[in-house]
């Protein structure tokens, strides 16, 4: 059965006006939030995830929660930890206490961005059962909430869908998200059968588009009911021109995380 109130945390952020924008269409009545107000949604709630009872008061009453608020890149260990780690857990309690069956989570790349890329022209895929190698503070703190989505599954049944999110954003601003791209069509496709799929537990899947250059594996995501439409490919002449193409020993080429993997706390 599909939920009807969906609490949107992190609904001012990119993703968040994206999603904003895609899943009323699928018949979900919004409930949006944010720690900064939103311009053209004056009722949308504003509150800092670390104030657990302000998180408590937002998740009341709904059927289900996609997570997105917090810190989306690299950042000192302090703030990460108030608004992703603690925020996250806050969202998780407040979500068992007011018996919020389901969540997706906007977990990241960067949870496993130390993992090598496979060879070019090998055909290999990197699955979604990986052991985690995040690349910062932030990717860690999205191995928290994986952690956090399991426990609470196996111990509450507060079920999760952890979406390692690679590149959402309208269109790949770099040549490596023509393999991370996840065009916010397909971000509103997944989540709809991240917050549908029956009986999930805790599921990580691997969320980008149907892209040529991929070096995710889909299969987790698909078992959901995602069916990927778009491909970065359709934007490869332009992003090739402005960018050029990777070299192998550039850590794009190298490493799943990227850049990241290299980017210093508060840089
Ligand atoms: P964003 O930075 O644009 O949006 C995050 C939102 O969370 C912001 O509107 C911000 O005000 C809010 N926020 C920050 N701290 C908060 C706090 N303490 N309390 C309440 N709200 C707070 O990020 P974006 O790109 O929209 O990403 C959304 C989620 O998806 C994030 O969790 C990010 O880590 C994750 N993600 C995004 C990817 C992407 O390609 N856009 C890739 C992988 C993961
Ligand atoms: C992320 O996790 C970030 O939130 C986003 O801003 C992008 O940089 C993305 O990963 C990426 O790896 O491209």
């Amino acid at each position: 059965s599909q939920p009807r109130t969906v609490l949107l945390t992190g609904a001012a952020g990119g993703v968040g006006t994206l999603l904003r924008e895609r899943l009323p269409g699928y018949g979900y009545q919004l409930r949006l939030a944010d720690i900064k107000p939103i311009e053209d949604a004056p009722d949308a709630l504003t509150f800092d995830l670390a104030d657990a009872d302000a998180v408590r008061r937002a998740v009341r009453g709904v059927d289900a929660i996609v997570h997105l608020g917090g810190i989306s890149l690299e950042d000192r260990f302090s703030a990460i930890l108030h608004a992703n780690i603690e925020g996250t857990y806050h969202l998780y309690e407040a979500a068992r206490q007011e018996r919020v069956p389901r969540i997706v989570f906007a977990s990241s790349n960067h949870a496993v961005g130390f993992v090598p890329l496979p060879a070019p022209g090998s055909g290999e895929l990197i699955g979604s059962s990986v052991p985690t190698r995040p690349d910062t503070y932030y990717g860690l703190s999205k191995v928290f909430g994986e952690g956090l989505a399991s426990l609470y599954a196996d111990k509450y049944g507060v079920q999760t869908v952890s979406i390692r999110i690679g590149s959402c954003f309208p269109k790949p601003r770099s040549t490596r998200m023509l393999s991370t791209w996840l065009s916010p069509d397909d971000c509103g496709r997944l989540v709809h059968a991240a917050l549908t799929a029956p009986e999930v537990g805790h599921t990580v899947v691997n969320g980008i588009s149907a892209n040529t250059r991929a070096w995710w594996d889909l299969s987790t995501a698909r078992a959901l009911g995602y069916e990927p439409q778009d491909n970065a490919e359709v934007h490869a002449e332009a992003v090739i021109a402005e960018h050029g193409e990777l070299a192998p020993d550039h850590v794009d080429a190298r490493l799943l995380g990227g850049f990241f993997t290299e980017a210093e706390p508060g840089s």
